[in-house]
């Protein structure tokens, strides 16, 4: 019999930020049955398991990025055969986010293909903010590198969480982007916490990294100041024209391994099956839900890649018996 008190430290659910890679290495060579286990243990400390967080993207600004991020089919620096779009306007978004909400989303996240956000394009997302928060919605945006005043206006506009993803272990961090540094990454992931936002703040796998890359990632999380309240864990979608996309597809049981590890050492995040999720098995799926994933991205698309739709993914959860968290009231 297992008996869990005599059990690692770990399983007692505690936040730590004094990992070491070693051990976190140590976490993804368990016996996959036992990684689960104990996975599973430290998800139902904090979490109904049957409870599934929604939440539903929209790209607000496509295409024509400035960063030449390998994986990305928004980047200027590939030809992807994306056509760019400007900032579109806020009707259009609140149309999308009415949507969503009528679709069960709980939360409705507003991406940008910017490098960084420039103070002149602050009111138009104010007024996006405000309009998505009024709808009961939980509000989120990816927009790029913020500095803190901006954080703070985006804040006082009703933001709740800000997604800035550090995805990659530092070591592998320029094989997948050279515009940006690591240390940029977390500067602006200081500033999001400092002006009081919730942090969304997570990876890629499957880009061609090295188990101890993944394990870096999730080191690199596990040892913020404080952890994220939302870590995605996003499959490369390979995009035709990037520099990653002929990348060879994560081992779905890797893959599983990832979202298990990355409960362990974040207990109370909210783990995100994020990217990729299209390409999967309701069986695969399943197993990342098993793992300790309690979030995800539904409706037709993410930024610009397809998701598996809302009928698909109603269909699962009814057949796990699974339910979205209760959203926010207007
Ligand atoms: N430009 C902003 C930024 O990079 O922070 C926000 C948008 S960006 C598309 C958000 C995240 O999506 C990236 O950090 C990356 O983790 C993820 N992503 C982008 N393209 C992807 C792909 N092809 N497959 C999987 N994840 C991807
Ligand atoms: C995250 O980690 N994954 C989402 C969200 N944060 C912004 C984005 C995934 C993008 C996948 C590729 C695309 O659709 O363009
Ligand atoms: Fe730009 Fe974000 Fe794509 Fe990088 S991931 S190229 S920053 S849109």
């Amino acid at each position: 019999m297992h008996d869990v008190s005599s059990g690692p430290a770990h399983l007692a659910g505690l936040p730590r930020h004094d990992w070491t890679g070693a051990q976190i290495e140590a976490l993804f060579a368990l016996p996959f049955t036992e990684l689960l286990f104990q996975a599973a243990i430290v998800h139902r400390q904090r979490f109904d398991p049957t409870e599934i967080q929604l939440s539903q993207l929209l790209s607000i600004k496509t295409g024509g990025c400035a960063e030449n991020c390998g994986y990305c089919s928004q980047s200027a620096h590939h030809d992807t055969g994306l056509a760019a779009t400007r900032l579109i306007d806020a009707a259009t978004v609140l149309a999308n986010a009415r949507a969503a909400r009528e679709a069960g989303a709980g939360r409705f996240c507003m991406g940008a293909a910017w490098r960084d956000l420039k103070d002149r394009d602050i009111p138009a997302l104010a007024e996006m903010i405000e309009g998505v928060k009024a709808l009961g919605l939980e509000t989120c945006a990816t927009l790029g590198m913020l500095q803190p005043h901006q954080a703070v206006a985006l804040r006082d506009a009703g933001l709740d969480f800000y997604n800035h993803n550090l995805d990659t272990s530092e070591a592998d961090y320029a094989r997948v982007v050279t515009t940006r540094t690591y240390q940029e990454r977390l500067d602006t992931l200081a500033n999001v916490r400092a002006a009081g936002l919730k942090v969304c703040c997570g990876g890629i796998v499957g880009m061609g990294e090295t188990r101890a890359a993944r394990a870096g990632l999730l080191l690199s999380l596990a040892n913020l100041p404080e952890h994220p309240e939302s870590l995605p864990i996003n499959a490369l979608v390979p995009i035709p024209g990037t520099p990653l996309g002929g990348s060879d597809p994560i081992d779905g049981l890797e893959f599983v391994r990832t979202i298990a590890v990355a409960r362990i050492v974040c207990p109370g995040a909210m783990v995100r099956l994020s990217a990729g999720r299209e390409g999967m098995s309701r069986e695969l799926q399943a197993l990342c839900f098993m793992a300790g994933a309690n979030s995800m991205f539904v409706g037709g698309q993410l930024l610009t890649t397809p998701l598996p739709g809302m009928d698909a993914d109603r269909a699962l959860l009814s057949d796990l018996g699974m339910r979205p968290t209760a959203a926010a009231q207007a």
